[in-house]
């Protein structure tokens, strides 16, 4: 059996989307969250000196896209056909373009900036990305990201809109899904798998 060990902060931030997927797929995993000293003195042993590392039988792999997709393909959640694993590839890249291009700029920024950054990007450039993901849901038709059955794409979707409902908290904003029906559906989809469900109950609160 292969041993698995996902290390993290003890925070949900790039490290929970893996966390889900072992959890979707009834994986055992060994869910270290370090802080502190323990932390500075394993930096150095990281592949790129950050975190999450997923160790695999002892082998180290960083980037949190790489270890959830490489997790999503090993337990079955890519979908059925070639064509359904572009369709989550690609709601994977829409997803760090939104990251690295927009909520990066929030979290750097001072915390005076914050909320007219955060406004500003709620009323711009999220609704975008919203309609996207929407518009390949409403394609779909199923209330899955892909087919008929929950994968890494609903895990995603669940992972992003958990990530902005954080940020926008954190400026005393709310995430609008009132007309967002296909986005709701798949929160409601993740939320309601039994194992996913057994997770969120029992996992570590956390702020982020
Ligand atoms: N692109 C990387 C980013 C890794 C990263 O920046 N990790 C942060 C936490 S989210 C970290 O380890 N910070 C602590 C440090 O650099 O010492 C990923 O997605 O895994």
């Amino acid at each position: 059996m292969v041993k698995y060990t996902l290390t993290y902060f003890n925070v949900r931030g790039a490290g929970e989307l893996s966390r889900l997927i072992f959890k979707l797929a009834k994986v055992d995993f060994e869910d270290k969250r370090v802080a502190g000293e323990e932390w500075t003195k394993l930096k150095p042993d990281m592949p790129m000196g950050a975190l999450p590392v997923l160790e695999v039988d002892g082998v180290k792999i960083c980037q949190s896209s790489a270890i959830a997709r490489y997790l999503a393909r090993e337990f079955g959640l890519v979908g059925s056909t070639n064509l359904e694993s572009l369709r989550i590839d690609e709601a994977h890249e829409v997803f760090t373009e939104m990251f690295t291009g927009e909520l990066t700029k929030i979290f750097q920024a001072a915390k005076d900036d914050k909320p007219k950054l955060a406004k500003e990007f709620v009323e711009g450039k999220l609704l975008k990305y919203l309609d996207f993901f929407e518009k390949r849901l409403k394609e779909n038709k199923t209330g899955f990201y892909v087919g008929n059955k929950l994968t890494l794409g609903d895990l995603l979707i669940y992972h992003v809109l958990g990530l902005l409902e954080t940020i926008l908290k954190g400026v005393e904003m709310k995430l609008d899904l009132s007309k967002r029906d296909w986005l709701q559906k798949v929160k409601t989809n993740v939320e309601s798998n039994p194992e996913i469900k057994k997770w969120l109950a029992e996992r570590p609160q956390t702020a982020m």
